[in-house]
């Protein structure tokens, strides 16, 4: 007879837990909670931003699935086991980030703060409009993400460069690599869109300095940052300041150092920032958990885990 199929621990506290444990539950037992410390039943784990230590100690435990692209989440735990971590590569989700990021670039091209304000004032006054062929988007994470996020862009005509760790290559899109790329390619960026994931080496990245090495004489009269990435990759600070000083024009901003936002934070109000609640991409249980299960029958069979996170490089 064969053997029950292991369980897993559901360790998430993020993207409605209760909707993983239905639709989780329907393929395998699902656990919110060790039974005992060493429950040897638990397989696998499927989590988000779990407790440090929560997921320490099962000695049958195969796998960790993250319940997003980012593993910030995970790898923050210092007693994070030592098995093979698997994270979201999903087609809906990369659709969704592909969107958020045309429609906020589309936005700050075609002056959709401009005209929110017209509009409450009743203005009727069309100003110039710049070309999307003559803005430069810079993409920081030319990943599965940053990669669509550039092919989209391209087929609205926009110019787009890329940055990244390694060398990249795509087509239509100039790339640069390294911290020694890293001035050429925000000295011709208009919109600096962020797809970073956050590790040591990307932590605070996103400051003043970085902000004011962009280009700020292009067709939209200043530079535009988009951040869609982490918000521990950007100091929400440097962005206030940076806004006030005239280094950049508007921000579309969907994370933050802290979430969710506090209420008193600046960002809310200010007038050139527009404010998403880490909504770009979400994590829909439907589409993913399936997905997992499938994951872990085949690791079941002895077949490979795939999208694994290189814990080294830390994404
Ligand atoms: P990938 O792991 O596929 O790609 C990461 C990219 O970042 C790679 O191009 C990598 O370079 C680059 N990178 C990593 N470290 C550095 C560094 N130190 N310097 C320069 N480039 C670096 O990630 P995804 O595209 O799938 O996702 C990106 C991030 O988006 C996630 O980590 C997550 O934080 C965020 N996200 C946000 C969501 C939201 O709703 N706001 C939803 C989903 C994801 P290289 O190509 O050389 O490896
Ligand atoms: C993710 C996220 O990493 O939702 O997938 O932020």
């Amino acid at each position: 007879m064969a053997p029950p199929p292991g369980r897993v621990l559901l360790a998430v506290d993020r993207y409605d837990p209760d909707r993983w444990a239905r639709i989780i539950g329907a393929g395998r037992e699902v656990v919110r909670e060790r039974t005992w410390p060493e429950d040897p039943s638990i397989r696998y784990a499927v989590a988000w931003s779990q407790r440090p230590g929560s997921l320490s100690g099962l000695p049958n435990l195969k796998a960790i699935f993250s319940v997003g692209a980012g593993v910030d989440h995970l790898l923050a735990d210092p007693a994070l086991p030592d098995v093979p971590i698997v994270r979201v590569v999903d087609p809906d989700l990369t659709r969704y980030m592909v969107e958020y990021v045309c429609w906020r670039v589309l936005d700050h091209q075609r002056q959709g703060r401009l005209y929110r304000a017209q509009q409450a004032q009743r203005v009727w006054h069309e100003p110039p409009q710049p070309l999307a062929r003559d803005v430069h988007v810079g993409i920081m994470g030319l990943g599965h993400l940053g990669r669509a996020a550039a092919r989209g862009l391209l087929s609205l005509g926009f110019r787009v460069n890329g940055w990244s760790r390694r060398a990249q290559a795509i087509d239509g899109v100039a790339c640069f690599h390294g911290r020694e790329g890293l001035p050429a390619f925000l000295s011709a960026t208009d919109v600096l869109v962020v797809l970073l994931p956050y590790t040591p080496d990307t932590h605070g990245i996103v400051d003043h300095g970085l902000l004011a090495r962009l280009r700020r004489d292009g067709p939209l009269g200043g530079a535009v940052l988009v951040n869609a990435g982490r918000g521990r990759l950007q100091k929400d600070a440097d962005i206030l300041r940076a806004l006030d000083d005239g280094t950049l024009k508007e921000a579309s901003l969907d994370v933050f150092e802290r979430e969710p936002l506090p209420a008193d934070s600046p960002l809310w109000s200010h007038p050139r920032v527009f404010v998403t609640p880490h909504a770009a991409a979400p994590s829909d249980p439907n589409q993913l958990a399936p997905v997992m299960l499938a994951q872990m029958a085949a690791h079941d069979r002895g077949e490979p885990l795939v999208n694994l996170v290189d814990r080294v490089a830390g994404y």
